[in-house]
């Protein structure tokens, strides 16, 4: 079989939790849901580290943020890396990258791999954005998330038909501050969005942790944010009510235009006869808090920032309308990426190809186990840095700093409580869990090398 097309659209900071397919109760995402009605759905996707520039250094190198050197959104990428896209294009593909990079300009930073790349500076804007076409400075008018649909399709259109192709679509949408376009500036306006079960969380039963980070629905978001500023009078629960509106629409009219342009992305493989020979992906760079705990953001190792949506169609493979709960990592992209090109993973990726559990056949080896790391203690929204492991039922987080916090643990069992409201990390009942995850935390950072902050003791 020759190798597929591969086509993979990521937005940035899209939850899971926003798209229908997933169950969401606050919007409908007919285009995405197409994509896991005709393929698969997987449930338990997560990222590694749950920001913008480190995941997208994680997706191209296949490795931890602590191996590719992208730990922060300080670290720019060094280039000079194997990444899957150069590997794809030695086999044979003709690749480029347009919409959001986010990991550095100039020199060893700008994309490599890539035939052709046109990206953002930083997180870009989503009117009238500059953008860097092969590296010469344009500014392109229209919304940026329509921008880099045409741009895409322009592309696709002018491609050698002759070999496969590898096209990193990457919309910066719907990030703060969540700025819809003209066509959707009015959607929901004559209804109220359902707020999340955990919206009046008052952080008892955790980690400090919880409590000290600044990214409350009520008190941290702005009037750039809001668009304004909230009527006068309004105080307490109905001014948390009205911002809480006023964000979560933008954002979710910043996702209505992201799946009406995966839409058009969808219609061009049928009408030019690519759909069967093209494997499709929808995902994003992380999850986010969408009301849910009285935030906005992500960082945290919380279900809702840690998962990643993620639906994959490929009819001569894939089961239409499958779904998957196997713990898979945005490490193991790349590896996918090389698999479906006919290339081995490298040795030196810490992901595994997860083509089998896709096809509906997750190996009986597969990873039960996650780690992960958040490294920026206390930048922009002061969440505390941490790490943790996860499985498909328990989530142990050691908040490692000491300033100015204590370093603290917590520990959620997520069928009890799923929305992680109760550490049960000092209940004797759950001692042996606890024991369990410590030795598996320890080591996995002594497997990944990820040790440079000690081993807490005691
Ligand atoms: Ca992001």
């Amino acid at each position: 079989m020759s190798p597929p097309n591969i086509l993979f659209i990521m937005s940035d900071d899209h939850a899971a939790h926003a798209m229908t397919c997933y169950g969401s109760r606050i919007n409908e995402t007919p285009n995405m849901d197409r994509i896991a009605s005709e393929g698969v759905r997987l449930d338990n996707c997560f990222c590694t580290n749950s920001i913008c520039a480190p995941s997208r250094a994680t997706i191209l190198t296949g490795k931890y943020s602590h191996r590719n050197g992208v730990l922060t959104l300080d670290d720019p990428m060094d280039g000079r890396q194997p990444t899957f896209p150069k590997m794809l294009q030695a086999a044979g593909y003709q690749t480029a990258v347009i919409g959001k990079w986010h990991l550095g300009h100039g020199g060893i930073h700008d994309p490599t791999g890539f035939d052709y790349w046109n990206v953002l500076p930083g997180q870009g804007l989503y009117h009238n954005p500059r953008m860097f076409d092969l590296g010469e400075e344009r500014i392109c008018p229209g919304y940026v998330t329509d921008l880099i649909a045409d741009m895409c399709l322009e592309w696709l259109d002018g491609r050698d038909r002759g070999r496969p192709f590898c096209l990193l679509c990457h919309h910066t949408a719907p990030h703060r501050r969540w700025e819809p376009d003209e066509k959707h500036a009015h959607l929901y306006d004559d209804l109220d969005i359902p707020e999340p079960p955990t919206f009046n969380d008052d952080y008892a039963n955790r980690s400090q942790s919880a409590a000290y980070a600044k990214m409350r629905i009520d008190r941290d978001l702005d009037d750039e944010d809001t668009k304004g500023p909230p009527p006068a009078g309004l105080s307490g629960h109905a001014l948390k009510q009205w911002k809480y509106q006023r964000y979560i629409k933008d954002y979710l009219r910043c996702v209505a235009s992201i799946d009406d342009n995966i839409g058009r992305m969808l219609d061009y493989l049928d009408e030019s006869g690519l759909a069967e020979d093209t494997l499709v992906i929808y995902t994003s760079d992380q999850g986010f808090f969408l009301g849910d705990h009285n935030w906005y953001d992500k960082r945290f190792m919380y279900e809702e920032s840690l998962r990643m949506p993620f639906v994959a169609r490929y009819p001569k493979e894939i089961p239409a309308g499958s779904t998957s709960d196997a713990i898979v990592l945005n490490n193991d992209f790349a590896p996918l990426f090389l698999d479906y090109a006919g290339l081995p993973t490298p040795a030196d990726m810490d992901g595994r190809s997860c083509r089998a559990v896709l096809q509906g056949n997750t190996p009986p080896d597969w990873r039960t186990i996650l780690y992960y790391r958040y490294f920026m203690h206390m930048a922009h929204h002061g969440v505390c840095a941490h790490y943790g492991v996860r499985t498909q039922r328990h989530k142990l987080i050691y908040y490692y700093e000491d300033d100015p916090l204590p370093p603290e643990w917590e520990l959620f069992d997520l069928d009890r409580d799923p929305q992680e409201m109760c550490s049960v990390y000092d209940d004797p009942a759950y001692a042996p869990v606890v024991a369990e995850l410590r030795g598996e935390l320890k080591r996995l950072r002594e497997e990944l090398g990820d040790t440079t902050n000690p081993w807490p003791e005691g």
